[in-house]
């Protein structure tokens, strides 16, 4: 299977850390964003929403990184997209909840403290940033309490939907995430961010 991503992309890494972590290889192609390279004819022939990351197995093509994560999942037998119903759907709440709620929460301060920095852009936007701690604060809540008596989001397990949401944290230090104020997430995040595939497969930040 080859992957289209690029690195430093929550939506890539957590394709790429669960692929390593259950053990499932992938040629990895960068498409380097800065340059806009996702733009380019030849990549958006395999992706015509322009975005990362995009999986090609043979002659089936997947975008979306949720559906990518299910297809690398059901290549082989593994607990972490186990085959009962209630077990999945659980996790597909999850990656719903990341989809539409958690990346919305996080994406304002990651693009405002960490982007515009990378790429010159400019100061962080204050109105921006006030409202993103107010959104913040309720969606980390949310996961907060969830966690407050598990040790992983479903199963009481290491599962897909761990490497889903945990992703939108990886630059929570760089871009200043308030988590502090959330010990349950904090203590998750660190048990996910331990594990070996998620160091292997880390951007060099
Ligand atoms: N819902 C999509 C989001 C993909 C996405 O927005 N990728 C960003 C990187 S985080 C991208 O490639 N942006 C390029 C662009 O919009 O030009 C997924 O989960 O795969």
């Amino acid at each position: 299977m080859r992957l289209y991503g690029f690195t430093p992309s929550p939506n890539t890494w957590k394709v790429r850390a669960f692929a390593d972590h259950i053990g499932v290889p992938l040629e990895y192609v960068f498409v380097d964003l800065r340059k806009g390279e996702q733009r380019k004819p030849d990549y958006l022939a395999v992706n015509p929403s322009g975005r990362t990351p995009t999986l090609v197995d043979g002659d089936f093509t997947l975008w979306e990184s949720n559906a990518i994560q299910h297809y690398i999942g059901a290549s082989k037998t593994t607990d972490l997209w186990p085959q009962d119903a209630c077990t999945r759907a659980d996790i597909m709440r999850w990656q719903s909840w990341q989809l539409t709620h958690w990346a919305s929460a996080c994406e304002p301060m990651i693009f405002e403290r960490l982007v515009k920095r990378a790429l010159d852009l400019g100061a962080p936007d204050a109105a921006v940033l006030a409202k993103a701690q107010a959104s913040f604060a309720n969606e980390a809540g949310i996961l907060d309490a969830h966690l407050a008596t598990r040790e992983y989001l479903v199963a009481d397990r290491l599962t897909l939907a761990d490497f889903a949401v945990a992703s939108y944290l990886l630059h929570a230090e760089a871009a200043e995430l308030p988590l502090a104020a959330h010990g349950n997430v904090a203590r998750w995040f660190a048990t996910v961010a331990a594990l070996p595939a998620w160091k292997n497969t880390a951007p060099a930040m």
